[in-house]
């Protein structure tokens, strides 16, 4: 691994493959466990850096496919980097943009080559290939870059899946080559779909490239939640244990519990926004539509016991207003509380895997009350 990132092993529960972790990158620390919040356009639906950072997030995800779209990496390269363009100082990650291209574009073709698709914005063909998405993410300049990978969507043949399979790993040695940026780490990504056979072979022939970070991908894709849970607990031991390890768009509590259990590092999720902009809060175990009439003279903080300055400041009441209202600060206080929740959540993961009660507390991270 380049001098510019290191993983470093701080613990390991005796009983569980978990470990809480230092992930140094060229932009800060990553203390993991750690959920990572998603900043799709360059920024985090509603709330400014400074915001962000106060709710304990550390590294932000931002995406090839929305970015090349619109303003265009040519842009935010002249900016000096996505760092700068958004005005966030601290680690940042890239998805490579197939997997975008597959859930949110029309008209998609894939072959050997890559994806092809019709621009939502002005309806041109665009070819996104391994090469293209590694050259646009070079441009963005985000600490952590994704492999171009091909998802296979939920069912699929076991020999669609295999090709998928194959052909990621083919696209990898090209992003491989195509990479130019040694302040920039390319992390590979494990597909398979839901057979283990398969995802073992992935794991197994990527953990021998040597990279300095993998992610498991192809799971949360429509799949009943016990299959996530035994491709995650399958897959993670066959990947290099001196690495950070990314399970990507994962992030409900039982989910990243079992996943830190099997020794996962890292994980992103669009719900704690997408929730907010639907009037819910996260309450841990919960989710709570403060639009509902019970709200509207409930004179307590969204949680009593959450630090966030929502919590801190203001009342259901006085969010369930913003909402009937339609006020936009009512999405910024609803962000604000539900990033920090989720970010708590594997805060607090990390504290008891330090502490050496993860095993003990393993229970309690499953089945979340508040
Ligand atoms: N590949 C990439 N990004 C992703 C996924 C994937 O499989 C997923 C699947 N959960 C979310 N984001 N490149
Ligand atoms: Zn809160």
């Amino acid at each position: 691994m380049s001098a510019q990132f290191t993983f470093q092993c701080q613990a390991q529960c005796c009983r569980t493959q978990a470990r809480a972790g230092l992930f140094t990158t060229p932009h800060g620390v990553v203390e993991t466990p750690r959920f990572m919040p998603v900043g799709t356009l360059a920024n985090v639906k509603t709330i400014t850096p400074d915001q962000l950072q106060a709710t304990g997030a550390q590294m932000v995800l931002a995406n090839t496919y929305h970015l090349h779209l619109q303003p265009g990496e040519e842009i935010v390269a002249q900016a000096g980097g996505l760092h700068q363009f958004m005005g966030w100082s601290g680690p940042m990650l890239t998805d490579s943009g197939g997997f975008q291209v597959f859930s949110l574009s029309e008209m998609r073709q894939i072959d050997e080559t890559g994806v092809k698709f019709r621009s939502p914005k002005d309806g041109q063909i665009i070819h996104l290939t391994p090469e293209r998405s590694i050259q646009i993410q070079n441009q963005l300049g985000a600490d952590v870059i994704m492999a171009f990978d091909e998802c296979p969507p939920y069912p699929a043949t076991r020999e669609a899946i295999a090709e998928a399979t194959a052909r990621t790993y083919r696209w990898l040695e090209r992003c491989i080559a195509a990479h130019q940026r040694p302040d920039q780490a390319l992390f590979g990504i494990v597909q398979g779909g839901v057979h283990l056979d398969l995802r073992a072979e992935a794991a197994r022939s990527l953990a021998a490239l040597d990279l300095p970070g993998y992610a498991i991908g192809g799971v949360s894709v429509g799949e009943p939640p016990e299959l996530i849970e035994q491709i995650v607990k399958a897959t993670t031991p066959l990947l290099p244990v001196d690495k950070p390890r990314y399970l990507m768009g994962v992030g409900t509590y039982r989910e990243m519990a079992q996943a830190i259990a099997a020794g996962m590092d890292l994980f992103d999720c669009v719900i704690p926004t997408r929730l907010a902009r639907h009037g819910n809060a996260l309450v841990r175990g919960d989710r709570w539509n403060l639009k509902n009439a019970r709200f509207r003279e409930d004179f307590t903080p969204l949680d009593a016991t959450c630090p966030c300055y929502t919590c801190q400041k203001f009342t259901r009441a006085y969010v369930s207003h913003l909402l009937r209202s339609r006020e936009i600060l009512a999405y910024t206080l609803l962000s604000i509380h539900n990033i920090t929740e989720l970010v708590r959540f594997t805060q607090e993961i990390r504290a008891s895997i330090l502490q050496g009660s993860f095993a003990e507390d393993f229970a309690r991270w499953l089945a979340p009350t508040s």
